[in-house]
């Protein structure tokens, strides 16, 4: 079996239903992405749970958008937790990702991909990308819903930073499409944790981009 791309995002509440899922979907995972209704509902110590089940990485998509100082205060707190990875606003301004940056591997969302990211977001898209290649922040996050997006992100990006593309199933993106189109790892949460058979569903997707280039 080749490397996963699958990210699976565990937006639940319960610690029980997000550890049972978990494990069930693992073999088919690259990491655990987890958000706001896993922490509220469950505590940060999750993050040490999901690893001991899994031994993936795990994701906290916290989408720090502070000042330095409250995102440095925040951060620690998470990464002390366990946390491999950080998403960070980067709208917020270089000072406030590079507090996060210091402390740990961080993500910057230069797009999203709900319809209102047009709003405000997409605007700003171009001086984003520029920080994210000027800071050599592990990754982005991008739009599956907008996979001709991905494809000018990733051409604007340095190489070797990656593209990360939650909005596959519920939100309309498709898997294969935004693989195809230069993400790295998509993000999947519903069409995954929200079905009958969530193992399955995770396997499906992985069979689905398995392969393509
Ligand atoms: O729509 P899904 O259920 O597959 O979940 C997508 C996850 O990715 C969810 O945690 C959401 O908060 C996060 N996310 C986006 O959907 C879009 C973004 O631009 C950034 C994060």
């Amino acid at each position: 079996m080749s490397e996963s791309r699958l990210i699976l995002a565990l937006d639940v509440y319960e610690r029980e239903r997000a550890l049972e899922i978990a494990e069930c979907t693992a073999e088919y995972l690259w990491a655990i992405k987890i958000n706001w209704p896993l922490i509220i509902g469950s505590g940060l110590k999750i993050i040490t749970e999901l690893k001991q089940v899994t031994g993936l990485p795990i994701i906290a998509d916290v989408k720090l958008a502070d000042i330095p100082n409250t995102n440095r205060l925040i951060a620690r707190k998470v990464f002390e937790a366990g946390a491999d990875y950080i998403i960070a606003h980067g709208f917020v301004g270089r000072d406030s990702v590079e507090a996060v940056m210091e402390l740990g591997e961080t993500i910057i969302v230069v797009e999203m991909s709900h319809p209102g990211a047009k709003e405000f977001i997409q605007p700003v898209t171009e001086g984003l990308i520029e920080l994210a290649n000027e800071l050599e922040s592990f990754g982005v996050i991008a739009p599956a819903t907008r996979p001709e997006r991905v494809e000018y992100i990733r051409s604007k990006l340095k190489p070797g930073i990656r593209v990360i593309t939650p909005g596959v199933g519920a939100q309309g993106g498709k898997a294969e499409e935004v693989i195809r189109a230069g993400a790295d790892y998509i993000i999947v949460g519903r069409s995954i944790y929200g079905s009958e058979n969530p193992r399955e569903s995770a396997r499906r997707i992985f069979e689905e981009i398995e392969g393509v280039v």
